[in-house]
């Protein structure tokens, strides 16, 4: 199954934790990393007062279900320093599924599409990236 991850950071080292992530992702079994995005520097949307972001995204091929591929997520993700204290606070990586083949879940902790992912430029301008390759890749 396509899935896209929405990658984000905004403590710290920025670069260097979404870069570490990403080798996170492509070493975790069962998932294989295919494309990632450009990285852009983002405005905070919500949440605290806070530094600015870098964005991404990511597709990955898998046969995890949604629910194991979030928990390998919030495995990384927690290797990666990050504490839950604030609700939309900073966060040293951020790592959410945005899409998964045409699944749709609404469960809490779980929902796919990401809600909100469509309002959300830091999410859309990464995400079209990828998808812009892929459509020329098709016309090629
Ligand atoms: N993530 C949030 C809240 N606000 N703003 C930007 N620019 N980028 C994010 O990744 C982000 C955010 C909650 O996950
Ligand atoms: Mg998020
Ligand atoms: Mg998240």
């Amino acid at each position: 199954m396509l899935c896209y991850i929405g990658i984000g950071s905004n403590l710290g080292d920025r670069e260097r934790y979404i870069k570490k992530a990403i080798k996170k992702l492509k070493e975790a079994k069962g998932i294989q990393v295919i494309r990632v995005s450009n990285i852009y520097e983002t405005e905070p949307v919500g949440g605290p007062k806070q530094g600015k972001y870098l964005n991404g995204a990511i597709e990955i091929e898998t046969k995890l279900k949604p629910k194991e591929l979030l928990a390998r997520l919030e495995e990384i993700e927690k290797k990666l320093g990050r504490t839950r204290e604030i609700e939309n606070g900073p966060r040293t990586i951020d790592l959410d599924i945005l899409l998964c083949g045409d699944e749709k879940i609404d469960e809490p902790g779980l929902k796919i599409p990401h809600p909100r992912m469509y309002e959300r430029d830091f999410v859309m301008k990464p995400l079209n990236d990828i998808l812009r390759a892929k459509s020329r890749r098709m016309e090629e």
